[in-house]
């Protein structure tokens, strides 16, 4: 005979992939971009769960917010489903914490930084980066350029970063399109002038424009 508890796992799984097959929800495994449950602050605060914490700071009691992947559920079910993603939120912290105690992964802001300690060229690095779901790591600000300088330290090398000069215009653009607002370039550069159309970042955090068949550290940031 089932036992209540594995009639609830049960229940829960079954809602958990209903949840992912009506919300759409992006990435692997549906449960990103889940409103009211955001994740944590990086790895230095606490879980926390905004939106859901009541004057006194307790959690209050789901199943009255018409949570949008609860709506038209009973209050019971939406109870069931907020603590099965409460609970893995506060699981996948922990994995951040271990992965980050182990120089495995840096967190900034939404992302995670991560090197395979390869050095290779730009298109391999980009397909690295891309075949475990990210994208070359591109510093958009200088809180991100620190936590990838602090990568290229750790391995003491120059890597490649997530930004192309433009064949059309000869202008630097990240390479999802953006163009780019932050710039960390090292004295008198870019001067490669169409001949160096890949970016390296240097030890001190400064960038370069640089062939893109060198050999450089693979970062990628997902
Ligand atoms: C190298 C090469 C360039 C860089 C200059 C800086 C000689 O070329 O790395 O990309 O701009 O050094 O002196
Ligand atoms: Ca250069």
């Amino acid at each position: 005979m089932l036992s209540y508890s594995s009639y609830v796992l049960t229940a829960v799984a079954a809602l958990l992939v209903t949840c992912h097959a009506l919300c759409k929800c992006p990435g692997i495994p549906g449960l990103p971009g889940v409103p009211g449950l955001p994740g944590r602050d990086g790895l230095k605060g606490q879980p926390h769960l905004p939106g859901l914490m009541g004057p006194s700071g307790n959690l209050m009691s789901p199943g009255r917010y018409g949570l949008p992947w609860s709506q038209g559920l009973p209050g019971s079910l939406d109870t069931v489903l907020y603590n099965a993603l409460a609970n893995l939120q506060e699981r996948l912290s922990k994995l951040e914490g271990v992965l980050a105690l182990h120089g495995k992964i840096k967190e900034v802001g939404d992302k995670i930084l991560a090197s395979n300690g390869k050095e290779v060229d730009f298109a391999s690095a980009l397909r690295s980066c891309e075949e475990a779901g990210g994208t070359l790591a591109t510093p958009t600000n200088e809180e991100e350029n620190k936590a990838i300088l602090a990568i290229v330290k750790q391995y003491n090398r120059y890597a490649y970063l997530g930004i192309k000069e433009s064949e059309a215009s000869g202008q630097f653009k990240s390479i999802n399109g953006m163009p780019l607002n932050y710039t960390k370039w090292h004295q008198h550069e870019p001067n490669g002038k169409g001949a160096e159309n890949c970016v390296e970042m240097y030890t001190d955090g400064s960038w370069n424009d640089k062939k893109c068949n060198l050999y450089r550290l693979t970062i990628c940031e997902f």
